[in-house]
């Protein structure tokens, strides 16, 4: 059976931790496109973050400076076919955003972004860690900047998006049939844009709201990339008593989606799949 890593990426607060959470449970009810073909080991903090979720709460931020956890699952597709081993390293956004003022990645994620030929790359509806330029010509030239700029802790997300981006360029490696390394990006808390958003999907939010990234991921040549629309729960359970109610009647299961574009209207629809960016990632083609 082949080893494989896919690398969970994102800034602070960008809903890495509660996916990880809700992917397991999705995994282990086998009803998606990826299974979970054995019991994993000592995945304790995906469970804890999974037992929040079906209490009703989000996962609490946890980022700590020397926070790395690693979920190791072995998956299968649905309908049968070959087993592989996934190891998703759920590192820190702020060692992330760290890495790349700094400009230096240890050692240890080197050799994990060289083994993975995939990886998830997370950007959050309405998160209040998000550092926003003042324009996007302004981010271009911080970019060019990175390493040399005195004020660096305020380095734009998307500025440090790209830069992880480029990490992913000279790191992975091709997938096992000789494509491309996939990059899924993931536009958690996709359940809190108006339906207008919604039916746009998450390219063009990302071309409205992440221009910079938004171009970057539309020119590199090294990556192949989707991007999906992300709930978790299928809802807001801080800010929305009404819907962590009915949440909490039906229960985990029968809640969350990733939004995708259905092959046949070309519209974007709420698939129940929770799978669905690892799916691809890992290349499940039929995941369409
Ligand atoms: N509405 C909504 N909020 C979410 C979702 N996923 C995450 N969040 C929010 O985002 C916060 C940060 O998520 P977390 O998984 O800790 O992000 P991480 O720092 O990247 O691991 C959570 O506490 C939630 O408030 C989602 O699917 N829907
Ligand atoms: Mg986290």
């Amino acid at each position: 059976m082949s080893l494989r890593s896919v690398v969970l990426l994102g800034g602070p607060d960008s809903g890495k931790t509660n996916y990880v959470g809700r992917l397991w449970p999705a995994l282990d009810a086998k009803g998606g496109q990826l299974v979970a073909a054995e019991q994993p080991q000592e995945i304790g903090f995906v469970l804890d973050t999974a037992e929040h979720l079906f209490q009703g709460h989000f996962a609490p931020r946890t980022e700590h400076a020397e926070n790395r956890r690693d979920f190791e699952v072995v998956v299968a597709p649905r309908g049968g076919g070959q087993s592989t081993s996934i190891v998703i390293p759920d590192i820190s956004g702020e060692l992330w955003r760290t890495a790349v003022i700094e400009s230096e990645i240890s050692e240890d994620w080197m050799t994990e972004l060289r083994r993975a030929d995939g990886a998830l790359l997370f950007v959050r509806v309405g998160s209040d860690q998000d550092v926003r330029p003042l324009d996007w010509v302004t981010s271009r030239k911080l970019l060019a900047r990175v390493g040399q700029d005195e004020d660096r802790s305020k380095l734009p997300t998307q500025v440090m998006l790209c830069e992880l981006i480029r990490y992913l360029e000279l790191t992975m490696t091709q997938r096992p049939n000789g494509g491309r390394p996939r990059l899924s990006v993931v536009i958690a808390a996709w359940d809190r844009v108006d339906s207008e958003t919604f039916e746009k999907g998450p390219e063009a939010y990302l071309e409205t709201e992440y221009p910079l990234l938004a171009g970057r991921l539309r020119d590199t040549a090294r990556l192949e990339v989707r991007a999906f629309g992300l709930s978790v729960v299928g809802g807001d359970l801080k800010d929305d008593p009404n819907f962590r109610d009915s949440f909490l009647d039906k229960g985990l299961d029968q809640h969350g989606w990733v939004s995708i574009r259905d092959s046949s209207t070309s519209k974007w629809r709420k698939d129940p799949d929770l799978t669905l960016p690892v799916a691809w990632v890992v290349g499940i083609e039929s995941a369409s």
